[in-house]
């Protein structure tokens, strides 16, 4: 009982105080958009499942400041996709087919960073870009970030880069630079690239946006900011020292294509080989990928305090709205945690879906708000436009106002050949483990069912998304197919 008056009062103050955040800000507030990468449902400390083992205090500020949200979904459970979700506002596979990590953003497709620019706003990406398509042609593609709204672009297109080798000098003795799906060497700056000899990113994108943002102070237009760190992604190792120290784990050496013994201990010499190699559980054992997880977070948070004083020291905090999300679930197999919920990165699995999100929202008066029913990082862009002013008229924006959650709210998602609905606390989905299941890996990841049958949970009382209630439910079955079919029907092919 006491526990349900306490979450009712929450919620209660919660909705109260959300409903007036509206007008209170002075127009045109800054919009700051932090986007994390990876970072596990359980390792922020503001929700009640939070582990006790994350340093997310600086994290928090944003939750003691704002409010959070404890089921904020993301469209998809891997980088690409689920960034194209957010900058549009649109379930990216109503164009992407296949519904994979190849979505592009096609030319008739509005970002928020073109919406805002249009009405005025100074807009730019610092650090991660990756929508899925042309991550190395560069320049003159839609998926750059200077072809769809951002004025300034400081980083990189690729699903990764690596965090310490961002030279010209790297890059050119390496016999792969661009890896599988990472990079290494200059960062892409504007239209040209910088080059950097030392430093680690996550220092790097946080003095660059820390720099625009002092520099914006001094100008009399309002700023869009989008700055999407690499951390926590792997090569989850690579972490200052000081950091390895403090959770007692050792270093692994850099790539180096130089030294001939690395040659041979990365097997074919290539980073592509050591990225491979690191990339996941196998060559690290769970115990130490956990704790490079927690150092590699642990920097990540020490940037963001730093990236807030910096902002808490000027005239505009205030004045900006601070998003702060993770663009997918964690992954368990580079030492996230997602618990209670299933799964994790690269499936539908609320694990892979279901994301750390607080929103300071320009003026908020009382901070440490909570809001526990369903929202979409769809809805970024329609809450955007509204505290900047921006109308929207566009009938195939699938995101609402974040400020109006709906507890029935229809939600869809579609990945590969899997696919989920949710309404309520309902969810169907025919969802499975079959990701990254090779070896080694493989052992670390705990079968659920390993088919591609339908699935349905209520979420209210099995987050976990262990009972499946199928068998016993044939009509509520029916009834969400028929949803997801019928929202396809009216949708896919649409935008
Ligand atoms: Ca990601």
């Amino acid at each position: 009982m006491k526990l349900f008056s306490f979450l009712s009062l929450v919620l209660l103050t919660a909705c109260t105080s959300i409903k007036s955040q509206g007008p209170e800000f002075t127009s045109p507030p800054n919009v700051l958009l932090i986007v994390i990468d990876d970072q596990g449902y359980a390792d922020y400390s503001p929700f009640d499942h939070y582990n006790g083992e994350a340093q997310t205090v600086h994290m928090a500020r944003l939750a003691k400041s704002g409010t959070i949200y404890t089921q904020a979904y993301v469209t998809a459970p891997v980088c690409s996709p689920s960034r194209v979700g957010f900058l549009t506002g649109k379930n990216q596979f109503r164009w992407d087919g296949p519904a994979s990590w190849g979505p592009g953003l096609p030319d008739s497709v509005k970002t928020i960073a073109e919406y805002l620019q249009e009405n005025g706003y100074a807009t730019a990406r610092i650090g991660k870009s990756d929508l899925g398509r042309n991550f190395h042609a560069k320049y003159d593609k839609r998926e750059y970030p200077l072809r769809h709204g951002y004025e300034e672009f400081l980083g990189f297109n690729a699903h990764a880069h690596d965090f310490w080798l961002h030279s010209t000098s790297m890059r050119e003795r390496t016999p792969d630079p661009y890896g599988t799906s990472a990079v290494l060497g200059p960062l892409l700056h504007n239209e040209g690239e910088k080059s950097y000899e030392e430093g680690y990113l996550t220092d790097i994108l946080t003095n660059e946006a820390i720099d625009y943002i002092g520099k914006r102070s001094e100008k009399d237009q309002p700023y869009f900011l989008t700055l999407a760190y690499n951390s926590v992604h792997h090569l989850i190792h690579e972490v200052p020292q000081k950091y390895l120290d403090l959770y007692e784990v050792e270093p692994i050496d850099n790539y180096d294509p130089s030294d001939s013994l690395k040659f041979l201990h990365h097997a074919a010499g290539s980073y592509s080989a050591y990225y491979d190699k690191y990339s996941r559980l196998g060559a690290i054992n769970q115990e130490a990928m956990r704790k490079y997880y927690l150092a590699n977070l642990h920097c990540l948070d020490d940037n963001i305090g730093r990236l807030l004083d910096a902002m808490e020291n000027g005239d505009q905090y205030e004045n900006t709205m601070i998003i702060f999300v993770s663009d997918n679930g964690g992954s368990p197999l580079t030492g996230a945690d997602n618990a209670p919920l299933t799964g994790g990165k690269y499936a539908l699995w609320e694990g892979g879906i279901r994301v750390p999100m607080a929103v300071k929202w320009p003026g908020q008066k009382k901070g440490g708000l909570v809001e526990e029913r369903v929202v979409s990082t769809l809805d970024l862009l329609p809450s955007i436009a509204k505290v900047a002013g921006v109308k929207l008229d566009d009938p195939t924006i699938d995101g609402r106002l974040l400020s109006e959650p709906d507890s029935d709210r229809l939600l869809v998602w579609k990945w590969q050949k899997t696919w989920a609905v949710r309404k309520g606390d309902w969810k169907l989905t025919n969802t499975n483990e079959n990701h990254w299941k090779s070896e080694p890996s493989a052992q670390y990841v705990e079968p659920i069912r390993d088919d591609l049958s339908l699935k349905l949970f209520n979420l209210s009382v099995d987050p976990g998304e262990r009972n499946d209630l199928s068998e016993a439910m044939p009509d509520k079955v029916q009834e969400l197919q028929q949803a997801y079919d019928l929202w396809c029907d009216a949708n896919l092919n649409k935008y």
